[in-house]
């Protein structure tokens, strides 16, 4: 195989393929399964969604490759920097949390598979115009997740959650958005980092798709993503030490002994500040996420919000094989009081998730 750089540059190294024959058959597009073709195989053979389901999981897709269009132009196109703006939870708004945000409700309002949408942009849900048909679910989103990484160029991402509406199309209210994360029926993240990724679930398992800007197709690239149960690496904004609760405390310092300390090995720390990249590292090759509850705003049960952002990356989580808590509760049970609800967060690989989870019910 020529790697030299004339080779490279001209384009043609065979990235799919390792020997020249296996190029022929890898190489060919039709031989690749498009995230369309994985949707339709969903449907009709493994019954795991409904027509109307795979439709919107297809916008929301579509949707994530403009925004993934508009994160690449950066500052050729005046993207990065604030918007002047604040969202309901009085953060500062990138122009691409707005930018981000419109596209995916432009992109899901018309096409009927929808009762409404809320967003951890906007203050209240947002209800589908009754100029446009209406469908049964319910779509929310964190349309930027990683925000504060947007101007120094590193991933950010954009996760999704779909419920199943219980309102027999009636009109939605906040209520109508309030179930825990086992109604879910689909959820999934994009990364924007050196390739765009979608990885996804319907309940059966997570599989990850790699967008190939040529064709401008989402190609399947990894089917069943598994979490490795054990792990030696920890994600967590280590800053924050003096405000966690004891649990927590006791289970980092316990790891930052390393194979002097009661866990007799080293443990290594990653903290991307976006938790799609945080979390597809752990779907890659293991390893615990926590943003727990701390003491700097006692009325905040954790920064990281549970409809938007824990219940999906939860539902991910556990159907790769990996658990999800908020340190008391399995996540994906925990019943929401209200929207814009925040969540301690402790998720990935299971016998770290619940050893940290022992040491809170201790
Ligand atoms: P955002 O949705 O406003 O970007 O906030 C969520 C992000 C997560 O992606 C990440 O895990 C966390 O905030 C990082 O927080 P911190 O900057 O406190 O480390
Ligand atoms: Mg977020």
């Amino acid at each position: 195989m020529d790697f030299s750089a004339k080779s490279l540059i001209a384009g043609q190294y065979n990235w799919a393929s390792p020997t020249p024959s296996a190029t022929r058959s890898i190489a060919c597009p039709m031989r690749r399964t498009t995230l369309t073709q994985f949707l339709v195989e969903q449907q009709r053979s493994a019954r795991a969604i409904k027509p109307e389901l795979r439709l919107l999981i297809e916008v929301v897709a579509r949707a994530c490759k403009a925004i993934a269009v508009n994160v690449g132009k950066g500052a050729l196109a005046g993207m990065l920097g604030n918007a002047g703006t604040e969202n309901v939870q009085g953060e500062a708004q990138k122009k691409l949390d707005v930018i981000s945000n419109e596209i995916l409700m432009e992109a899901n309002e018309w096409g009927g598979h929808l009762a409404g949408m809320a967003s951890e942009e906007m203050e209240t849900f947002h209800e589908i115009p009754s100029r446009y048909p209406k469908g049964e679910y319910l779509l929310l989103f964190d349309p930027l997740d990683g925000s504060s990484n947007i101007d120094v160029n590193v991933s950010i991402g954009t996760i999704f959650s779909v419920l199943k509406s219980s309102d027999e199309l009636g009109p939605v209210t906040e209520k109508s958005f309030l179930l825990p994360g086992t109604s879910q029926v689909a959820a999934g993240y994009a990364v924007y980092g050196p390739t765009t990724l979608l990885v996804l679930t319907v309940g059966t398992g997570v599989h990850c798709f790699t967008l190939d800007r040529e064709m401008g197709s989402w190609v399947l690239t990894q089917s069943n993503m598994t979490i490795p149960e054990d792990t030696k690496e920890f994600a967590i904004n280590m800053s924050n030490m003096r405000h966690w609760e004891p649990p927590v405390k006791r289970y980092v310092d316990e790891l930052l002994q390393g194979k002097e300390g009661p866990r007799g090995k080293d443990f290594n720390m990653r903290w991307v500040a976006s938790m799609v990249a945080d979390v597809h590292r752990i779907l890659t090759r293991g390893g615990i996420f926590m943003y727990p509850r701390d003491k700097r705003e006692p009325d905040k049960p954790g920064k990281l919000r549970l409809m938007y952002e824990a219940n999906p990356m939860s539902f991910i989580v556990e159907q790769a094989g990996g658990a999800a808590t908020n340190g008391h509760q399995r996540i994906l049970d925990v019943r929401p009081g209200k929207l814009h609800e925040r969540v301690s967060v402790i998720l990935g690989s299971k016998n770290e998730v619940e050893r940290v989870t022992s040491y809170h019910l201790a």
